[in-house]
């Protein structure tokens, strides 16, 4: 397909390899990217290092992997077809559903067609003189491309820490963002597990169904709510699907993006205790992230976080028999500091005889061996390892590109003390070169299907802006970004959630500037900063 009246005139766009624009992945943000720009007429090619669709649920095939968004809000929903015609199963849906879904839009909308898999990208430049990006692949492919799109993901990037002797190891180990698709089965298996955030959450209950022995490496205790997943009956699929869009336009009223949150908008140090009790058992019942909606002001001050926290905590003491493990189980820091965990049976796991917490906290893990992994002395024999590690979060995927803009500056040296990026959609000195999802806009802390589209469009529209008025580049002011990120920090210093050691902050990854990387302001005010600034003709943009 190509474009009449594309303002992509220096490109020659007979000559191969050579499109209006070139998309970076093909997870939910690069398959709608490109079904958007399809459908404006412009031509556009996604390149993607997997052999299938799909991005986190392509890669995450770890058991008991799963969503802790509604599926019925974690969904596209730019076509009205395609959300009549899906039916979720779950109330969360599990790791193969989301992926079939992802196939069955694909497919639906004829993506594949424009799809190159199997192929990494390695660099992207810009040449100034022809105001167009040449991207280069790891099979020696060459790509020219007005506009370039990074789809490559916030949790791409797995985290592998560099344990001394990892390959002295007998055993096989796996990762949990880069899981084997034929499965694991761990039945009669001796298994250690590294980590205990949300991958590992979910992981650990389903690995203790199979494994002989299942030891638990715990750096870092952390809060989960269960999901109380269920399945969903027809009933109630149908009655959303009444007024989808009721149910999305209140989403988009929600800081997180989620019409589930349902945030109370009470503090919770101003309501008794008893009045606070019922709200956190009511929240528990429920189940997943809401939880965290009991009180308006738990990310906001202390007092209030440590009601909840506390609230938790007992209910580890309900759960777990021995008062030992319940102890080492209950996390010290601030709760949703971190990300907040979803499960299904977590703290119930350890009641089982042949499942084990190792506490890293102060001895830490020492090293990996020929026979397991040691701690201090002590080495713990297991027949496979994995490695729920998490993630060079929100730049990892960026900087891995040797990303080139104007003078040869590279992202790499203009992030040198951390990602800096207006509204997390396109950096000073990269022009036309957009982020989906980017440091600097809601993304992580919201639910990312909506925050998706939400980008998606405003690219598109701005690509359509830019043809439809002969201009050929866009490329925010300095000063529009040094503001954006003065506003991020402002309202990240206000909010808890920037004061512990987590991924949000960059603290996972050793030598990552301390940065709290996602916008933490909320999706409506996000969302009207956007619509603004396309309302005054780009304000904050040179547009030539
Ligand atoms: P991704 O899905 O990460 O896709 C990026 C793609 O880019 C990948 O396929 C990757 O291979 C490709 N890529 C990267 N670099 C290159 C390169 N150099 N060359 C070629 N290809 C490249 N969010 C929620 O809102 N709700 C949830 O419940 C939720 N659950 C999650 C569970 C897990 C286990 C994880 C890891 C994340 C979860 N997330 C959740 C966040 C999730 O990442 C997003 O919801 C969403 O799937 C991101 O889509 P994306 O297309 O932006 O990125
Ligand atoms: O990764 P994590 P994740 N020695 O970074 C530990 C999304 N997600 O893959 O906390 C010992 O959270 C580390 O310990 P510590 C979601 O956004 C969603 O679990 O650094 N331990 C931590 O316990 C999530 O937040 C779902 O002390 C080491 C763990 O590894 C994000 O993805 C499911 C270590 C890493 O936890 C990442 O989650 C899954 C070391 N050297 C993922 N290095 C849903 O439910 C690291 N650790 C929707």
């Amino acid at each position: 397909m190509t474009t009449s009246n594309s303002t992509v005139a220096k490109l020659d766009k007979a000559s191969q390899n050579t499109y209006d624009a070139l998309i970076v992945g093909a997870g939910f943000a690069g398959m709608y990217m490109l079904y958007q720009l399809r459908s404006l007429g412009f031509t556009a090619k996604v390149i993607e290092a997997g052999d299938g669709v799909g991005g986190t649920w392509y890669w995450n095939r770890y058991p008991g992997a799963r969503c802790d968004v509604w599926s019925m809000e974690y969904s596209y929903q730019f076509s009205e077809e395609l959300q009549q015609e899906w039916v979720w199963s779950q109330k969360y849906a599990p790791q193969p559903e989301i992926l079939k879904y992802a196939n069955h839009v694909a497919d639906r909308f004829d993506l594949r067609k424009d799809i190159i898999f199997n192929t990494k990208v390695l660099s992207t430049k810009y040449i100034e003189e022809t105001k167009i990006w040449t991207i280069k692949t790891d099979d020696n492919q060459v790509f020219n491309s007005q506009f370039c799109i990074m789809a490559t993901g916030c949790l791409s990037t797995p985290n592998k820490p560099k344990f001394k002797g990892i390959d002295d190891f007998k055993g096989p180990w796996y990762h949990t963002g880069q899981w084997p698709h034929e499965g694991v089965d761990f039945t009669g298996k001796r298994v250690g597990i590294i980590g205990t955030g949300s991958s590992a959450i979910q992981s650990i209950p389903v690995i203790a169904e199979q494994a002989e022995q299942l030891f638990v490496f715990q750096r870092t205790a952390n809060y989960t709510i269960p999901a109380h997943n269920k399945d969903l009956d027809l009933d109630f699929i149908n009655e959303i699907k009444m007024d989808y869009q009721g149910l999305r336009d209140r989403a988009k009223l929600n800081r997180g993006g989620t019409a589930a949150l349902r945030l109370n908008e009470v503090n919770a140090v101003d309501v008794s205790e008893e009045d606070r009790i019922q709200q956190y058992e009511k929240r528990w019942e429920e189940g997943g992230v809401p939880f965290m909606g009991s009180f308006q002001d738990l990310l906001l001050n202390p007092d209030s976080n440590k009601t909840a926290a506390d609230f938790v905590k007992s209910k580890i003491d309900e759960i777990v028999n021995d008062p030992k493990v319940a102890e080492l189980l209950k996390p010290k820091n601030i709760i949703g500091c971190k990300r907040l965990c979803v499960d299904t049976n977590y703290y119930q796991t350890f009641n089982q005889s042949h499942v084990n917490l190792i506490d890293v906290s102060e001895t830490k893990i020492d090293s990996i061996t020929e026979k397991g992994i040691k701690v201090g002395e002590y080495e713990y024999e297991v027949d496979a390892i994995v490695f729920a590690t998490g993630f060079d979060a929100m730049t990892g995927a960026l900087k891995n590109i040797d990303i080139i803009g104007t003078n040869n500056q590279t992202l790499n040296n203009k992030w040198e003390d951390g990602p800096r990026m207006y509204l997390g959609l396109l950096a000073k000195g990269f022009p036309n070169l957009f982020t989906i999802t980017g440091p600097g806009s809601p993304s992580v802390l919201s639910n990312m299907l909506p925050s998706i589209e939400q980008h998606v469009d405003w690219i598109s529209q701005c690509i359509q802006y830019l043809n439809d008025n002969n201009l050929t580049q866009i490329e925010p002011t300095i000063e529009a970004e040094e503001e954006w990120i003065s506003h991020v920090n402002e309202v990240a210093g206000k909010s808890l959630r920037s004061t512990c050691d987590s991924w949000y902050v960059g603290a996972n990854i050793a030598g990552k500037p301390r940065v709290f990387m996602p916008y933490i302001g909320g999706v409506p005010a996000y969302r009207e900063k956007c619509e603004e600034i396309v309302s005054k003709g780009y304000e904050g943009f040179n547009l030539t």
